[in-house]
């Protein structure tokens, strides 16, 4: 493992989490972790949409908590080795919103 993974400070929440909200992130009640529901047109652009962010949670080495039903994709961010959000968690949600946006290009 390439060092300790630090959770977000302060000041670093203060910056992010209202962009994240703006993105429709929510935070977690009763956990240091953000939230987001995502709904496409069938199942084939949801899961289309699972694969792009499956290649690239292996790459970073870092894993969504989500689940599928149909065409939504419910999905928790959070770093298990820090206990709660870490820059990883930020990098991953942008990634994802970017992928979400795919079918729509
Ligand atoms: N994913 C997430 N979301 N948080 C982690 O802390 C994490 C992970 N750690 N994927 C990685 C894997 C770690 O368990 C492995 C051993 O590198």
């Amino acid at each position: 493992m390439a060092g300790k993974i630090q959770s977000l400070n302060e000041e670093e929440r203060a910056h992010l989490l209202p962009l994240l909200r703006n993105a429709q992130w929510v935070e977690v009640v009763g956990r240091d972790a953000i939230y987001k529901e995502f709904v496409f047109k069938d199942f084939n652009q949801a899961f289309g949409f699972m694969s792009r962010v499956a290649l690239q949670a292996e790459k970073m080495d870092h894993h969504p908590e989500w689940f599928n039903v149909y065409n939504k994709v419910q999905i928790t961010l959070s770093t298990h080795d820090c206990g709660g959000l870490s820059q990883r968690d930020i990098t991953l949600a942008t990634f994802i919103d970017q992928a979400s946006l795919i079918n729509f290009l």
